[in-house]
């Protein structure tokens, strides 16, 4: 899979992703990330690609032909018969999850658009944008940081970048429950024990336990999470969680 980064900014991206298991998977050719520079596609000869925006107001816009002339660079790299997904990214878009990240995985390219100042001329959006993307209800200065983190979640879940035992199969959001707690060793630290059921190599009970911790979880920080969660429960996880809440 391959991802195009538009950027101002390409070696945030380049960096940012080149460790660990996505550096790993870079390495292997499992996917490629490729940073390219909008400056570089610059139409004046002081490499400004941004403007005073038309109305009045503050900051700077990012002017449209630089933009386009970057895409269009990308395009050329790209299977020509194939429509490509360009997800702007953007405070104004619809929040990110892991359902969207499933989704984009399927795709063989994806091109990332970041803006930076007030944002980008309205003009080339229209013409190039198929997703317009937000990872939350806050305000970043730039879309960097947001498509570096739609990268991780996404190549985690294209074939071989994870190992088998760590696969993204069985995890938190599959089943809209969040992960049950893990210890290792030593047995004993600062006084606190590693739970009984886990050191008994019982592992129906170790299952039991984990399901129930996963449960207890989600009931007490993401309460919002349940709902969709309760679609597959279990007759058992039903009884568990009206134990929850009834306090027993
Ligand atoms: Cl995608 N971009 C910026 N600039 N800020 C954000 C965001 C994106 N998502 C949340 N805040």
């Amino acid at each position: 899979m391959n991802f195009y980064v538009m950027t101002l900014f390409p070696e945030m991206i380049t960096s940012g992703l080149n460790v660990s298991i996505i550096g790993k998977a870079m390495e292997k050719g499992t996917i490629g990330i490729d940073a390219v520079n909008i400056r570089d596609f610059s139409d004046n000869k002081h490499n400004h690609v941004d403007d005073y925006p038309y109305g009045g107001g503050a900051g700077m816009v990012m002017q449209a032909e630089p933009v386009y002339r970057a895409y269009n660079h990308i395009k050329e790299k790209i299977n020509k018969d194939k429509k490509t997904r360009v997800v702007y990214m953007t405070p104004q878009g619809k929040v990110f999850n892991q359902e969207m990240a499933k989704e984009l995985a399927k795709e063989e390219d994806i091109i990332f658009l970041c803006g930076h100042y007030e944002g980008i001329d309205e003009r080339v959006l229209e013409e190039i944008v198929t997703d317009n993307v937000s990872i939350g209800d806050y305000v970043l200065t730039g879309g960097e940081m947001p498509a570096m983190i739609m990268i991780d979640a996404i190549s985690r879940l294209v074939p071989s970048v994870l190992h088998n035992d760590e696969s993204a199969e069985f995890e938190s959001f599959e089943d809209n429950l969040l992960e049950y707690p893990q210890y290792t060793r030593p047995v004993i630290w600062k006084n606190k024990k590693v739970p009984d059921v886990l050191l008994s190599g019982h592992h129906l009970n170790i299952e039991k336990w984990r399901r129930e911790q996963s449960i207890k979880r989600t009931f007490e920080r993401r309460p919002d999470l349940l709902l969709e969660a309760v679609k597959n429960f279990s007759k058992k996880d039903n009884i568990y969680l009206e134990k929850l809440k009834n306090n027993e």
